[in-house]
């Protein structure tokens, strides 16, 4: 699981517009083994009384061609994406977590490499194991404590550990997703290192390792 590196926007992208860049990040998220890049810039014809988006994401491919445009007019306080291949198709899926103090959306996205709009497939409980730890302890999984989704190799086809029977209640931080399309929603396990070790007692039972294809199926019935 990797997140976009912010760094120095290279001279190709440097254009008549680069005095409205507010910064650059690198990933690779086509899944062709090099980076590509997202350029935030400043809407210029923004201003406060507007309702203009205020800043637009470029996505750059490694190539730099945009292949996707991306109006931002909302702040949020939490905005983290990590990026991974949990499928057979070679395009990664995007692991969010997105929202404001009181609520935060964890959930996996599936892109569509003809124009890279993301589509949610599922919303989860994120819970931390740490791996040095012998007892497993479940910890809730923040997004600056987390770094890896549990997954493993089952003879090709990667295997995510989660699971549907749990006590893991949505209080007023967290947000509860859209149930009408969801109608369970799961646990996935991160690995990690706790640091503010909050933990309640999650009673969580019956822990699998699935597909992503076998969760999604899971999580709409
Ligand atoms: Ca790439
Ligand atoms: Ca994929």
């Amino acid at each position: 699981m990797q997140s976009p590196q912010e760094i120095d926007t290279p001279l190709q992208i440097w254009d008549t517009t680069s005095a409205f860049i507010i910064k650059t990040e690198t990933i690779d998220f086509n899944g062709d083994n090099k980076l590509d890049y997202f350029v935030l810039f400043r809407n210029p014809s923004w201003h406060s009384s507007s309702t203009k988006p205020f800043a637009f994401e470029l996505w750059y491919t490694s190539s730099f061609k945009v292949v996707k445009r991306v109006q931002i007019s909302v702040v949020l306080d939490y905005d983290f994406r990590w990026f991974i291949n949990l499928d057979n198709d070679p395009e990664p899926e995007i692991v969010s977590a997105r929202g404001f103090s009181d609520g935060v959306t964890y959930a996996i996205s599936d892109q569509n490499p003809s124009d890279w709009s993301e589509k949610l497939t599922f919303s989860f409980n994120p819970i931390l194991i740490d791996p040095t730890d012998p007892w497993e302890v479940h910890y809730w999984g923040y997004t600056k404590d987390i770094t890896n989704i549990m997954t493993k190799n089952d003879g090709g086809l990667i295997k995510i550990r989660c699971s549907f029977e749990h006590k893991v209640y949505r209080d007023s931080e967290h947000y509860v997703p859209d149930w009408q399309q969801q109608h369970q929603l799961p646990v996935i396990f991160f690995t990690g290192k706790p640091k503010k070790r909050y933990r309640k007692d999650y009673r969580i039972r019956k822990i699998q390792w699935l597909s992503f294809q076998e969760i999604i199926e899971k999580a709409r019935r």
